[in-house]
């Protein structure tokens, strides 16, 4: 990583020093991936998707953006307008939801997602034949926001334990345009584990699901670091419910909105959290596409999840 761009590593502001950032070990298909995840915590695979469809579906996202008026021309830049129609159109949390189902649905984006790539892929770490859900965390990350520090388990823990995230970048991104992070070996710290483990988002709302601790603190304290790279279409990082991760601050000094879609993979033989499976999940707090901070006009989401 160049000097220059370590400069733009913050998080909520506060710039990120250079000793405690390292980057990403690249992973091969044909290594032992179930190994690795569980020695690592994490899986950074290149060019597993084909960039040319992964560029199909980003371009498509950015035009459902435009027309809500969040994306200036032309859009396939994926410049944010720093306005947004999306609210006078779609004024309820149940339609504010439907359209971001609609724009998640997208059929370019389900045949990456789901496509054969991948779950060749999931199939292999899994050592059985993989399906996932059909809920998809699709996001916008504008200029300056970030996502919490946390772990994935108390957010999707009703099915099987086998359950694996699958974070997909929609578009270069360079690291200084809110990354993700993954903190080093942190799959294996048990005050972590202990402290979340069985914890239900739904079942107990009043309990904070992610860490509150600002994760410069917790790098700190366990001595590790920030683990993270650049993305490029094609690229995925797949981790475990118990790897602590986060984003870094979209720092893009172009105002290009950072779009990815996170996804969760599991054995076909094990039994799936049934909030976000079907046609119609209900997922969080039964909100459906609703739940999330992405389905909020670009100029609401001062507070993503
Ligand atoms: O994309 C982000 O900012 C967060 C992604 C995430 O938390 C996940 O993939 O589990
Ligand atoms: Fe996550």
């Amino acid at each position: 990583m160049s000097i220059e761009s370590l400069k733009s590593f913050s998080i909520q502001g506060e710039v990120i020093p250079a000793h405690l950032l390292k980057t990403m070990e690249q992973s091969f298909f044909d290594e032992d991936l179930s190994g690795k995840l569980e020695r690592d915590g994490y899986l950074l695979l290149r060019n597993i998707y084909n960039p040319n469809k992964v560029e199909e579906a980003r371009e498509k996202i950015l035009w459902y953006l435009h027309q809500v008026g969040e994306v200036k021309d032309p859009y396939d830049l994926g410049i944010y307008s720093g306005k947004s129609n999306r609210g006078s159109i779609y004024q309820t949390t149940k339609e504010l939801g439907y359209f971001w189902k609609k724009v998640s649905e997208i059929k370019s984006l389900r045949d990456v997602i789901h496509g054969e790539s991948i779950t060749r892929v999931m199939d292999k770490i899994f050592g059985e034949e993989t399906t996932h859900f059909s809920f998809a965390w699709l996001r916008a990350m504008v200029q300056g926001k970030a996502s919490p520090v946390h772990i994935d388990h108390p957010y999707m823990n009703r099915g099987t334990e086998k359950l694996v995230t699958c974070w997909t970048p929609l578009s270069r991104i360079e690291e200084n345009e809110g990354t993700l992070y993954v903190m080093q070996n942190s799959h294996l710290w048990s005050d972590i584990k202990n402290k979340f483990f069985g914890l239900d988002i739904d079942a107990s709302p009043s309990i904070p699901g992610h860490i509150q601790e600002h994760p410069l603190d917790l790098v700190n304290q366990k001595g590790a670091s920030f683990l993270t790279t650049s993305f490029s279409p094609g690229d995925c990082l797949i981790f475990s419910m118990f790897t602590v991760h986060g984003s870094f601050d979209n720092n893009s000094t172009k105002g290009k909105i950072r779009l990815s879609c996170d996804t969760r993979f599991q054995p076909t033989s094990e039994p799936m959290d049934a909030r976000f499976s079907g046609p119609s999940p209900e997922a969080h707090r039964g909100l459906g596409y609703g739940c999330l901070s992405a389905s909020l006009p670009l100029t609401e989401t001062s507070n993503p999840k």
